[in-house]
């Protein structure tokens, strides 16, 4: 019995060390997803990884059994437990005979006979100890086994409790849908927070961020970094499906995947515009739009294209920088055009890998002016020795705003269409709704 209980409490215990590593933005991906039973090293976003409530449904699933196996197991070993007092009470009641029948018989005739049976009842008496031993380390190990059992159960509710709470933001999904986040402000909604769209071209709907502003404007949100809490050195796989974490209240890291962007950037006939937004550690926001803002197939390694520098107050750092150092600087760092790198798929125009050495995803040139899945560097301020091992300016970078040696507190990556931004004060709108970044 025990060792069928193991595996699976094995298994319920791995689960568990995976739901703990799932924390951030649990539940928001919950919802009308059928949660795997497992979750790949692949960390895609868009095949839905279990959350802790999907880790409670394996859990709910294999406690039955497991409390079953258990029940069997006490059930066995108190019949052992039974049968070993009956077998004591029978050693007792056979040496009680054999002294009796010593005493009364005369020695020459009955010796013989109770010595044999003497030693009989010796050699069950050895016997019964070794079971004794056995049942003892039995009893041992239903004991810790208990408590494993006892542990799990704890974990259990814990796990329980957990879930609830993130199991509520699934109803902060909103039930509007659209193509992008304008559409969806089109038909109505008014309200900041997850919705899902379905892009003209793509096969299935997705989960996106709208921030939707007071003016009915709707910003389809693309990227996302706070507070570093997201790795962004991923690979090819992870960038085209996404990573990080969406949450209704918009309080976490992600990367939205250059899929969705692609099928959302191409698949209209009004152009859109990628509006930037960027906040540093003093607390100063600023912001750059860039026009016609597209992200290409796959095939075309999701290629970068813009067809100008929109406004902003941030400075067209996609245009490239003259760092000083080279003349060729600012041509060799700008993005337009751009295939996009990642460590293991390098597409810059660099004869080394700008992708691995800066450990990150991103439209590489040789390499960057505007770099903003770099490293997360707490303060801003870092050095080459910072960097590790290859020294490069690898932070989240806007070199026409603050030095490449200072890496953003937050940054959002956001589209719209064109129409929305320009004319009549719908720049300044921007900039006032712009005022919540950062808000906390
Ligand atoms: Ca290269």
């Amino acid at each position: 019995m025990a060792p069928s209980l193991l595996p699976t409490a094995v298994g319920i215990l791995m689960l568990f060390s995976l739901s703990s590593a799932q924390t951030r933005g649990d539940g928001i991906l919950v919802s009308n997803q059928a949660c795997p039973s497992s979750c790949t090293k692949s960390d895609q976003f868009g095949t839905y990884c279990p959350t802790t409530c999907g880790v409670a449904d394996y859990l709910y699933k294999y406690k039955p059994e497991v409390d079953r196996d258990l029940d069997e197991m006490d059930r066995i070993l108190s019949d052992i437990a039974n049968q070993t007092k009956g077998a004591d009470a029978t050693v007792v009641y056979m040496k009680d005979s054999v002294t009796s029948a010593q005493k009364s018989s005369s020695p020459d005739q009955y010796f013989k006979k109770s010595s044999s049976m003497l030693d009989d009842v010796l050699r069950f008496e050895k016997s019964i100890i070794t079971q004794e031993e056995q049942i003892n380390e039995l009893l041992s190990a239903l004991d810790s086994n208990k408590k494993a059992m006892l542990d799990l159960k704890q974990l259990s509710l814990q796990l329980e409790q957990k879930c609830k709470e993130p199991c509520k933001d699934t109803v902060e999904i909103k039930p509007t849908t659209g193509k992008d986040c304008q559409d969806i402000a089109n038909k109505g909604a008014t309200a900041s927070g997850l919705y899902y769209v379905k892009p003209v071209k793509a096969t299935e709907s997705f989960l996106v961020y709208c921030e939707i502003d007071t003016f009915g404007r709707g910003f389809t949100v693309l990227q996302r970094r706070r507070d570093g809490s997201v790795d962004f050195s991923k690979d090819w796989t992870q960038y085209k499906e996404g990573f990080g974490y969406l949450s209704p209240d918009d309080k976490t890291e992600f990367w939205l995947g250059n899929e969705k962007i692609h099928l959302l950037s191409t698949q209209s006939s009004i152009p859109y515009v990628l509006r930037i937004e960027l906040l540093d550690w003093e607390g100063n926001k600023k912001y750059a739009d860039y026009a016609m803002f597209k992200v290409g197939p796959e095939v075309d390694m999701y290629r970068l294209t813009y067809a100008y520098y929109h406004g902003g107050d941030a400075g067209d750092a996609f245009d490239g920088f003259d760092f000083g150092d080279d003349p060729s600087d600012k041509f060799y760092t700008s993005h337009n055009g751009m295939q996009f790198s990642t460590a293991e798929k390098d597409n810059d125009k660099f004869q080394g890998n700008c992708a691995l050495q800066d450990g990150s995803g991103w439209w590489m040139n040789r390499c960057h002016a505007g770099h903003l899945n770099g490293k997360y560097y707490q303060g801003g301020k870092y050095t080459e020795k910072d960097a590790g091992e290859y020294g490069y300016d690898n932070g989240i970078i806007w070199a026409t705003w603050h030095s490449r040696w200072y890496s953003m507190k937050e940054t959002t990556m956001k589209i719209i269409p064109i129409n929305r931004i320009v004319g009549g004060d719908g720049q300044q709108a921007g900039v006032k709704q712009f005022g919540q970044l950062g808000d906390n």
